[in-house]
């Protein structure tokens, strides 16, 4: 199919990942100025005053100036279709960030020029490194004193273990912020503080020699540059595009976001060479976007995405084929079919209906409580993608009902939210009314007490529960499984899927019942997961 290998030449996919607050939503805002999908970059960690940014959408985001949960854009730009997803940097949201970069082709990874590289960039490139994603690495902040840009470099290198390829280099920073140097293209692109619709001001220097550059960034800087540049060309083999694609190498921008500095030449770059949609594994085999047969997995459920309509949204990343509207799909988990009268496409909340969908794309079902995250849709084949991981709760809570006027409410908001996977839901056997939450990180309480009350109008609260450790138990035989639980009850929970899970107070109390219950297999979430894959 001709239209098929055209469309999918022009896709290109990519999450914006690093570190909280090194300013992957103002990238985002920037890249959706120059794709001509917003008209004026909202304000991110705005007071009531200002507009908030495009991505960070949901009240609590707004209010806090950080991301919670992955937004997905999508634009045009030099003739390439450009789906973004920006995702959470704290850890505690680390399930919704890794679940975003099962979706992609590729990533963007931002460091702060001031802070280097830090823990969640150390995780997050891990996890794209396991999976060969290739990384283009943008050093944001360049406006302030940071760090020495040769340092970032050599930190970047060892930290991440990954080649890096400097594309664009800084002359000065803080104050006596000039601009940057394309290594590659050999121009200067000036730097003017404060102000928002840069002047152009590129130059080309085709010999650093060139008695302009001393005229344009001062005798100083000009120096400083030749001897730089000089050192980087001695250090660092050219780029390579095909390094890169295989995820060896990185190739390094610098910039200020927030000035909207650097941000065109970034988004020209990965333009011009990141990678099309690329082959997604599925348990039974590997699917590439080529094949005619449509194919795709549900990586996000979002409810309430517009607080208006209560709708509830399934993100569908496209695999192969073609997707349309109206068409009869089969969701392979219960086997049964089901036609898309309005799938949309994504501007962060606002959407439009469309009619067709390509390898690469980000399509949003809604969706009346069918689908979970990891489900896949295929035209009949039975494929079961993978790469969906699944952490194992760290904290534990008995949630309560602090409204009993609100109970149908409550329940309601607990069902749909857990379902979404903002947080993990267990019940006691023989006590249907005790709910216990499960997370990986604090904040998540702190979302789901949120937005509980703002989308649903249910007040709910936490007590302790003296156990921490969760495995999931199975068993070969029924009967030793089932004289387990009965030894056990207090300390039992089940999942959502009606699962039991054993909870444990310490490593110890662990270990000694696993050696006295050989019949018995305990998993990790994120093991059993890793097992399927
Ligand atoms: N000085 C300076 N500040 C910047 C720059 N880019 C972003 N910031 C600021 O850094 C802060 C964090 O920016 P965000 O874009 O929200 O960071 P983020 O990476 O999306 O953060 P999380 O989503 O919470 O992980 C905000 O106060 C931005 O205004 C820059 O180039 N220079
Ligand atoms: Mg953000």
């Amino acid at each position: 199919m001709k239209e098929l290998d055209e469309q999918l030449r022009k896709r290109l996919t990519f999450a914006i990942i690093s570190h909280p607050d090194s300013g992957k939503t103002t990238i985002t805002e920037k890249l959706l100025l120059f794709g001509g999908a917003i008209h004026i970059a909202g304000a991110v960690k705005s007071g009531k005053t200002t507009k908030a940014s495009v991505s960070d959408f949901m009240a609590m985001e707004k209010e806090r100036g950080i991301s919670i949960s992955t937004s997905v854009m999508g634009f045009e730009y030099h003739g390439r279709k450009i789906n973004l997803l920006d995702t959470p940097g704290h850890a505690d949201f680390s399930e919704d960030t890794y679940r975003g970069l099962s979706a992609v082709d590729s990533a963007l990874l931002v460091i702060d020029s001031v802070k280097g590289v830090e823990e969640r960039t150390r995780r997050l490139c891990e996890v794209c490194r396991m999976r060969h994603t290739p990384i283009a690495t943008f050093i944001n902040k360049l406006d302030r004193e940071g760090k020495d840009p040769m340092d970032l470099l050599d930190e970047t290198e060892r930290e991440l273990a990954i080649g890096v390829r400097p594309v664009t280099w800084p002359i000065g920073q803080g104050k006596n912020f000039k601009g940057v140097y394309d290594l590659l293209q050999k121009r200067l692109i000036l730097f003017f503080p404060g102000m928002v619709e840069r002047p152009i001001d590129i130059v080309t220097i085709n010999d650093l020699t060139d008695p302009l550059l001393d005229q344009k960034v001062g005798i100083s800087l000009a120096r400083r540059l030749r001897d730089d540049v000089a050192l980087l060309t001695g250090v660092y083999p050219h780029f390579d595009v095909s390094e890169y694609l295989a995820g060896a190498t990185t190739p390094v921008f610098f910039g200020s976001a927030i000035n909207n500095f650097g941000i065109r030449e970034l988004l020209d770059a990965l333009s011009s060479f990141a990678p099309a949609p690329t082959a997604k594994t599925a348990e039974e085999r590997t699917v590439h976007p080529e094949e005619e047969k449509f194919t795709g997995f549900v990586f996000k459920i979002h409810a309430n995405l517009n607080p208006r309509h209560r709708d509830r949204v399934a993100f569908l990343r496209v695999c192969s084929g073609q997707f349309e509207r109206n068409k009869m799909y089969c969701h392979v988990r219960s086997g049964k079919t089901f036609r898309t009268a309005s799938p949309t496409a994504f501007m962060a909340q606002n959407s439009d209906i469309i009619e067709e969908a390509w390898p690469g794309d980000i399509i949003g079902i809604h969706d009346t409580g069918t689908f979970k995250i990891g489900d896949t849709v295929t035209e009949g084949e039975f494929l079961n993608f993978k790469g969906i991981p699944n952490f194992a709760p760290q904290i534990f809570r008995y949630i309560v009902n602090t409204d009993p006027l609100k109970e149908k409410q409550y329940h309601k908001g607990l069902d749909q939210l857990a379902e979404e996977g903002i947080v993990q839901i267990f019940s006691k056997p023989h006590q249907p009314n005790l709910r216990v939450i499960g997370v990986v990180g604090q904040l998540q309480l702190e979302v789901l007490q949120y937005r509980m009350e703002y989308e649903y109008g249910s007040k709910c609260d936490y007590r302790p529960i003296n156990l921490t450790i969760a495995h999931w138990i199975t068993s070969d035989d029924p009967k030793t499984l089932h004289e387990f639980i009965a030894a056990h009850t207090r300390r039992i929970l089940v999942d959502i899927r009606g699962t039991h899970i054993i909870m444990s107070e310490t490593a110890w109390q662990f270990e000694q019942m696993k050696a006295e219950n050989l019949g018995i297999r305990f998993y990790s979430t994120s093991e059993m997961v890793e097992n399927r894959a």
